[in-house]
């Protein structure tokens, strides 16, 4: 088939303002000067970063993605019905969609597929997989945005038919219990009530099985994590020693998260061109970059209620080690 012949069903909206760079510079200033200091997750994902965090999703210890897999290929079916056969897929942070093919199956099988709204921070990535969903899905309509969808939720198309809104990943788990609530509000002012959450999260478990899911034996998280100092030495002109850092990742059962970290090896200083910046680490200093909060049914019911909105349907895998929820408003 000619790329011509589908083309006017992928429509695609851009939304990055170019501001990314100062608003990098501002976070990254606020984090290197707050105490304890710390590092957006965000800034992982420069090329070699989503290539390592690709590694890490087959590593033997790292069960999540595995999981949802599982729970996707097993249950879409269900979960689509238990959505009310929605003719809209929004995917928040859609990348190649790997996973959303099973959705998409489902529901065409439901007769109810329409459109496909991937919403990504990649325009490159965007493209392709709109080229490659149309082909695959025909008749399919995508109507991409590409955005940070923390800023940019209020743009997410309204088709009509109930709009099935899936952020997988378990990615709101790296979210702080404020950011998280005010995410979800804003995500819940947006839905009618047709339109249902789907939401991946990690569960709460043994915190050996949790701490080696973050801290793999051959230590593909470690340069995951320590990626994100070569992403600021390019960035911001920064001059980082990925070398002077290790890798720590401690689960906080108080918090139910896993906490990752950075901690300087010695004494040091860092210079941050970019930002006109000179950073001093003491010796055993521990630089934040990342949390992974770890959910319960019960506690992300209550996450829901404080967002004003009621979960609605409950989806695992086999070993309950991981869940896909379904929430309205
Ligand atoms: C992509 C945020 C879901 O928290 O499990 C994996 C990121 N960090 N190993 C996670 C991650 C270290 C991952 N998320």
């Amino acid at each position: 088939m000619r790329a011509g012949s589908t083309a006017d069903q992928i429509e695609i909206d851009v939304r990055l303002t170019g501001a990314d760079g100062a608003q990098m510079a501002r976070e990254v200033r606020l984090g290197l000067t707050g105490k304890p200091k710390e590092l957006a997750p965000k800034y992982f994902y420069d090329e070699r970063g989503s290539q390592l965090f690709e590694r890490i999703t087959e590593l033997p210890e790292y069960y999540p993605t595995r999981a949802e897999r599982a729970i996707l290929a097993d249950c879409s079916a269900e979960i689509l019905a238990a959505a009310g056969e929605p003719a809209t897929l929004v995917e928040l942070g859609s990348g190649s969609a790997a996973k959303t093919r099973h959705l998409l199956s489902a529901m065409q099988e439901a007769g109810c597929l329409r459109t496909y709204v991937p919403v990504d921070i990649s325009e490159e990535i965007t493209h392709e997989t709109a080229e490659a969903l149309v082909q695959e899905y025909p008749g399919l309509e995508v109507r991409g945005l590409v955005c940070d969808f923390e800023h940019d939720l209020e743009r997410i198309p309204n088709g009509g038919g109930g709009r099935l809104v899936a952020f997988l990943g378990g990615t709101i788990g790296t979210l702080s219990p404020d950011a998280r609530r005010e995410f979800l509000a804003r995500l819940a002012a947006l839905m009618g009530p047709a339109d249902r959450i789907l939401l991946g999260t990690d569960l709460v478990k043994e915190p050996a099985r949790l701490e080696a899911a973050y801290d793999d034996s051959e230590g593909v998280t470690a340069e995951f994590n320590r990626n994100v100092l070569l992403v600021l030495n390019r960035e911001l002109d920064a001059d980082f020693d990925p070398d002077a850092f290790e890798h720590v990742a401690r689960y906080d059962s108080a918090e139910a998260r896993m906490d990752i970290r950075l901690r300087s090896l010695a004494d040091q200083t860092v210079r941050v061109d970019a930002l006109d910046l000179t950073v001093r680490f003491l010796a055993g200093e521990e630089m934040r970059t990342e949390i992974s909060s770890k959910f319960t049914r019960e506690r992300l019911e209550d996450v829901y209620a404080e967002a004003g909105l009621a979960l609605g349907g409950w989806f695992t895998d086999p070993a309950g080690d991981y869940a896909l929820s379904l929430a309205s408003v």
